[in-house]
């Protein structure tokens, strides 16, 4: 591990009274370039299926990675440290649900204030620990001009009502994370956030894997195994990825995207 104890402890505790914190120059740059160099014909298939699918917003699309090289990388998706911090905020045997991109392209705007998820119990408008959380990392530099991701601090603890007025108000601000590629944020989906424009002709991709208390299901988001990926993890990531359905190959399998309904 790169990290000592004290300081997942304050990754943890920054994550739990910010809703995010970011682990800077953690994951190998040179690698994430070859994956942005592979996702390109895949962005590009995507939006050639999925045009006049603008559910994201104009020129936004979220592209599910086949569990497959160069992607399914124990290395990115079972880093000790991460891990560890996980496990402080979503608990023990939690599992990984989840393994996409976001991606602005020119024409892209700026998306509605929203949360990935709705609140385990609306009816007491009343905010629990995490229970589902999101690590993003970018596949390219972030900047000014390719679609910042825009969040906010502490909105993850109250209702979105509340959330909304405290931004409107000015007491709560919008922050635009400039994310290096290497860096990775660890934020519990319900900070309100918002996606930006891209202004550039360079896509932006964003790397989202999800993790999840151990008694969440979310089936809008499984990841499909073909059991030859399956059968090269290790005890860890097999215990990970445990409910996900194994596949015998990803060829028989169709990727239309089933997570439409992405905004709460
Ligand atoms: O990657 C981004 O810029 C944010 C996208 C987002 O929040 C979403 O589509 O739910």
């Amino acid at each position: 591990m790169r990290y000592s104890q004290s300081e997942i402890e304050q990754f943890t505790h920054e994550a739990i009274t910010r809703g995010q914190c970011v682990l800077r120059g953690h994951f190998p740059a040179e690698k994430l370039r070859r994956w942005n160099e592979e996702f390109q014909p895949l962005l590009e298939a995507h939006v050639e299926r999925e045009r006049g699918n603008e559910n994201r917003g104009a020129q936004r699309y979220y592209v599910t990675l086949p569990f497959i090289e160069p992607f399914a990388d124990e290395e990115i998706f079972c880093d000790a440290d991460v891990l560890a911090i996980v496990e402080n905020l979503v608990g023990k045997d939690f599992v990984m649900c989840q393994f996409a991109t976001d991606t602005p392209l020119r024409g892209s705007d700026y998306q509605d204030l929203h949360r990935d998820t709705p609140p385990l119990f609306p009816e007491i408008k009343v905010e629990t620990p995490s229970f589902q959380l999101a690590v993003n990392f970018p596949l390219v530099d972030v900047t000014e001009e390719n679609g910042p991701f825009e969040t906010t601090y502490g909105t993850h603890l109250m209702t979105k009502e509340k959330g909304l007025q405290k931004i409107e108000a000015g007491e709560i601000k919008l922050e635009k994370l400039m994310m290096k590629t290497g860096d990775l944020m660890i934020r519990d989906v319900r900070a309100i956030h918002r996606g930006t424009p891209n202004k550039t002709d360079v896509p932006r991709p964003m790397c989202v894997v999800g993790y999840s208390r151990r008694w969440l299901f979310r089936p809008e988001v499984s990841i499909r195994i073909p059991r030859h990926t399956w059968e090269s993890l290790s005890w860890r990531s097999k215990h990970l990825l445990r409910f996900n359905p194994r596949v015998e190959s990803l060829d028989e399998v169709d990727t239309a995207e089933v997570y439409q309904s992405f905004a709460y």
